[in-house]
């Protein structure tokens, strides 16, 4: 299937980053696609990309000086994880998986992402990209992963979270929120809604949050500088809780693919210490997904 029109590609030939990545870093947020020819798309995607195989998100990896990866299934293979799995089947140990199931998913299937080193599922509620679940739904999900030591990684936009709290609350297991929560960088890091968020993480220590994809919401573009003291602010209140990754392939952005050197050397500007750099990086992603 030819790519929807208007679809980016991945940045052909990032550039090499300045930041050197501590030792045992983790890219804690990418996605591998296809390739289409073994891994058919889903039917009710809805976005068609081009294809990102497990072997181009490795040579990254290394090429970035990171070490290990965490591989979020992403919207366009829908409930069909066998991409994902075989990109953890074949990484000797350095990656971990993160399903999208739904209720019908079963128990030895559950079974078989474990073994290949699943660690949690994807509640996506960006209504661009998935159609709607009913939460009681997502809620019984929740209370079978949690029996396996998973947790719940849900994509929301901040806009909504009022609206989405409760629920989030409820769950049973540790809750990571993706892209900080997606704010509004206009609004500022003072915004009410982006401090209902901290507040939000603050009473609930279940809650993680990944300091993700500064090329969404930027309105300065590269190097990101507007949307650094969002992230900034999440590595200092919530320094054991907190994780990052490239997103790569960057699905769905609107004009240009980001560099993926450029998005490395994001890191210390929202970790400017040694010791922040290796929680993020290290400690905390190693202490989710590898204990
Ligand atoms: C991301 C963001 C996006 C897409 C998906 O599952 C997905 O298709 O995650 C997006 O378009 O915002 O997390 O990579």
């Amino acid at each position: 299937m030819p790519m929807s029109p208007g679809y980016v590609p991945f940045h052909p030939n990032p550039s090499k980053p300045k930041f050197r990545p501590p030792p045992g870093a983790v890219d804690a947020h990418c996605h591998v696609f296809g390739p289409e020819a073994k891994f058919p798309f889903a039917p009710e995607r809805k976005y068609t990309p081009c294809d990102a195989p497990k072997e181009k998100l490795f040579a990254l990896r290394d090429f970035l000086g990171f070490d290990k990866n965490i591989i979020v299934q992403a919207s366009c293979h829908s409930k069909d994880n066998r991409a994902m799995v075989d990109a953890l089947d074949t990484a000797n140990g350095r990656a971990k998986g993160v399903a999208f199931v739904g209720e019908e998913v079963t128990d030895t299937e559950l079974k078989w992402m474990d073994k290949a080193g699943v660690r949690g599922v994807r509640f996506n509620f960006i209504k661009r990209l998935v159609d709607f679940t009913p939460r009681d739904v997502l809620d019984r999900i929740s209370r079978r992963i949690e029996k396996l030591g998973w947790h719940v990684v849900v994509y929301f936009e901040m806009a909504d979270l009022h609206e989405l709290a409760d629920f989030f609350t409820s769950l049973p297991t540790i809750v990571v929120v993706d892209h900080m929560g997606t704010p509004d960088v206009g609004k500022g890091v003072d915004s009410p809604e982006n401090q209902r968020f901290h507040r939000l993480l603050d009473k609930h220590k279940n809650f993680w949050v990944k300091a993700t994809c500064p090329e969404r919401m930027t309105l300065a573009g590269p190097p990101y500088d507007d949307v650094a003291p969002f992230g900034r602010a999440l590595v200092e209140r919530f320094p054991d809780r907190v994780l990052w990754g490239t997103d790569w392939p960057h699905p769905n952005m609107k004009k240009v693919a980001p560099d993926d050197g450029v998005l490395v050397d994001y890191v210390p500007k929202i970790a400017p210490t040694a010791a922040q750099q290796k929680a993020l990086l290290v400690d905390n992603p190693m202490r989710l997904y590898w204990s």
